[in-house]
């Protein structure tokens, strides 16, 4: 970073980082037009109007902290503490800020605890399942593959850093394949592109593995050493010949039989398995099912193969005793309710004993990401609903709230943050001060704990004081690592071998090390929405809508940008869906079904087969057509392990309107 005179002129990566080099990502390298913006939110404010209207006046500090408190207090004690719902997710990762002193805050209250299911926790709960430890192939590994599937991952658009590795293997002579039903630029790419079903991977990877185990494609060794199980295994897999996973995938037969193949006798074969594979109904058991296949050929014993869906299970800080779960005992005397992210909708709406009558949102936008938004929209118009929300710009949300508190960035606060994509953990300091009176999440908590009365010493407890509980960790991966050497180094290796190989001679998580198959849990059912699902729905609503990510915008974040909302206007068709609907590219189209509607942009383009068209994720509602966002589309219902959003099942019906 460049500061001249206080303002920060330019944002770079630093050069000598082993995974990110020097470079940023899209959204990132915009950061600072972020920083500068004059929308940027500088003041606390409250409501003046109705809700609908998003009327707001600026207030001091001092009356914001009074009407919380004040507030949060006469629900806690009309209605019990359990009635305050915290709402939060990744608009910071920053432990400190994202899972700090907001978590000892609403313990301490007693408040309803949110389970932040709205992104990976389908995909946990299918890792757990299969390797217990949900470490994965080191992102510096993959220049050593000769083969990489990009299974449900749009390594360009999502996960750029990866990207370099990705080349040199190639250079060397990899071959990369891509699993999607949208051809993205990362699809566009590749040198074979599979264009799978939406929600039938796990059908494919049975499919692969009733070829691979079949054909005697397995390394028996490997198995025989480090997996229990394996004859349960081959037999579910012989209900998955070649012909069936074709049906259920769309993809052709000898493309899987070559697949299974060349999987199994490449070596090293690497796979980077994203979340987009998680997000309908039968997600979590096909990270379940896929997370098998290195086992299997013994691929976790090549440098440059195994598998990679998260790094983050390696960062085993002492989460709780910063998040302090034990404070529960003195307002409840006892765990609080546990409200699922994802039915935010029915929370607000129909959720008793009690009802939710005050919600305290940061770091999130639900109004824009949550499924269901006309439920959630609802509810978050209730009259009789207390709304904070600290933000940086005027979302949706915000627009809905009480109170609005400004924010500061990831530029003006200090915080410790662990990875997804890599295992470095990373110290990062202020480099600019809090522009008007914006204050970070630890701040707000921390003034808000001291108006509500609460008297423990943890509610005083530095950054510093924060970071430093949280490296006090027994465990090998982290014990050691100091906040002096994280201030000298910034980005901290955890204490991982130099390659780390989690699994090359078993040490899965399971008492007896070994991975244990566990196959009765796998039988594929097609998603409801979905082509092969419920055929009254379909009948509706023919065409399977896949809502991924923007390649400029992070999530919601980023949608005050008039450039974000060009670019996600876009529905991409099939020329065999478009044209008896008499669609072209550029023509309006209305995107509908029982939920509710949006209007978008066709773009008739190879980007998907006929049966599906995915529009990009997530923009701001209020800037659409009628304030209608991605998710008035989306449904609310789970996926099959890890209370998971099914984002990517939707079916919908698309029809032309005039201009
Ligand atoms: N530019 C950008 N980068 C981001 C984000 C962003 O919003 N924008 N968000 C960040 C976040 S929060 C996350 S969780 C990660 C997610 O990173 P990814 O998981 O890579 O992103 P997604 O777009 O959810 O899905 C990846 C791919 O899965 C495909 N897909 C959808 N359904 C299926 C399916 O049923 N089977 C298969 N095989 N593929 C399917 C999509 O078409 C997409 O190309 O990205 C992070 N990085
Ligand atoms: N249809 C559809 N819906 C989706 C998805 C999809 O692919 N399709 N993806 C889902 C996924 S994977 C995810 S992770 C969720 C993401 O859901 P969210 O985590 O809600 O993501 P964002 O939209 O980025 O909203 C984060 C907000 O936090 C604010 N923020 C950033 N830093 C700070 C801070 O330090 N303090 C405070 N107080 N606020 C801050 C930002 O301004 C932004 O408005 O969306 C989900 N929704
Ligand atoms: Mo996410």
């Amino acid at each position: 970073m460049t500061v001249e005179n206080g303002k920060a002129t330019r944002l770079r990566g630093n050069p000598d980082h082993p995974v990110t080099r020097g470079f940023l990502c899209a959204k990132v390298t915009q950061y600072l037009e972020r920083e500068y913006h004059p929308d940027r939110l500088l003041y606390p404010m409250k409501r003046t109007g109705a809700k609908s209207k998003g009327e707001f006046t600026r207030i001091s500090w001092d009356e914001a902290g009074d009407t919380i408190s004040r507030n949060l207090q006469r629900v806690a004690c009309e209605y019990g503490p359990e009635a305050v719902l915290p709402y939060s997710y990744a608009g910071t990762m920053g432990l400190l800020n994202g899972a700090g002193m907001d978590r000892r805050f609403f313990h301490r209250l007693g408040a309803s605890r949110l389970d932040r299911t709205i992104c990976s926790s389908a995909g946990t709960a299918g890792m757990t399942a299969a390797q217990g430890l949900r470490y994965g192939t080191e992102p510096e590994q993959f220049r050593h593959s000769k083969l990489i599937l990009a299974w449900g991952a749009n390594i360009l658009g999502t996960n750029v850093h990866l990207w370099p590795f990705l080349q040199e293997a190639r250079r060397n002579g990899a071959r990369f394949y891509v699993i999607d039903p949208v051809k993205n630029r990362t699809g566009a790419l590749a040198d074979k592109f599979y264009p799978i079903y939406p929600g039938s991977d796990l059908a494919l990877a049975l499919g692969l593995m009733h070829v691979i185990l079949g054909e005697g494609l397995d390394d028996a060794g490997y198995v025989e050493r480090h997996t229990r199980g394996i004859g349960a295994l081959k037999q579910k897999v012989k209900d998955y010949p070649p012909d069936r996973v074709e049906a259920l995938t769309g993809l052709p037969k000898q493309e899987i039989i070559g697949l299974a193949r060349e999987y199994a006798t490449t070596r090293p074969a690497a796979i980077r398995l994203n979340y987009g594979v998680q997000r309908s109904e039968r997600g979590g058991r096909a990270i379940q099912a896929i997370a098998y296949l290195p086992v299997l050929t013994g691929s976790w014993k090549d440098l440059g193969g195994e598998l990679q869906l998260s790094t983050s299970h390696a960062f085993h800080l002492n989460r709780p005793g910063l998040e302090m779960p034990g404070l529960q005992q003195k307002s409840l005397g006892r765990e609080a309710r546990l409200v699922n992210m994802v039915e935010l909708g029915h929370a607000l709406n129909e959720l008793a004993n009690p009802r939710v009558h005050a919600l305290v949102v940061y770091n999130s936008n639900p109004a824009a990401v949550a499924p269901n938004q006309t439920a959630v929209r609802k509810g978050l118009l209730r009259d009789d609903l207390f709304t904070v929300v600290l933000e940086q710009f005027q979302t949706d949300t915000a627009d809905l709230a009480d109170i609005v508190l400004p924010a500061t960035t990831f530029l003006e606060h200090t915080d410790l943050y662990f990875a997804y994509g890599h295992y470095y953990l990373q110290l990062a300091r202020p480099v600019l001060a809090a522009p008007g009176e914006a204050k970070s999440n630890v701040e707000v908590f921390r003034l808000l704990a001291a108006r509500m009365g609460f008297p423990e010493a943890c509610f005083l407890d530095t950054e510093d004081d924060l970071i430093r509980t949280l490296l006090d960790s027994p465990h090998p991966f982290v014990n050691g690592i100091t906040l002096e050497q994280l201030e000298r180094e910034h980005s901290v290796r955890l204490n991982l071998g130099q390659p780390f190989r989690p699994f090359a001679e078993g040490g899965f998580g399971t008492p007896d090390g070994k991975c244990e198959f566990q196959p009765s849990d796998l039988d594929y059912v097609p998603p409801i929405e979905s082509r092969l699902g419920d055929a009254s729905l379909r009948s509706r609503y023919p065409l399977e809508l896949v809502s991924s990510k923007n390649d400029d915008s992070m999530n919601s974040t980023f949608g005050h940008r008039a450039q974000v909302d060009e670019d996600t206007g876009e529905l991409w068709m099939n020329t065999l869906d478009a044209g008896p609907r008499s669609i072209e590219s550029g023509d309006r189209v209305r995107v509908f079904n029982d939920r509710g509607s949006v209007m978008l942009r066709a773009n008739v383009n190879g980007g998907v087969r006929a049966g599906a068209v995915r529009a990009p994720s997530v923009r701001w509602p209020k800037r659409s057509h009628g304030r209608q966002g991605i998710n008035v589309l989306t449904a609310e219902r789970l996926t099959d392990i890890g209370g998971g959003p099914v984002f990517y099942s939707c079916l919908v019906q698309v029809d032309k309107c005039g201009d």
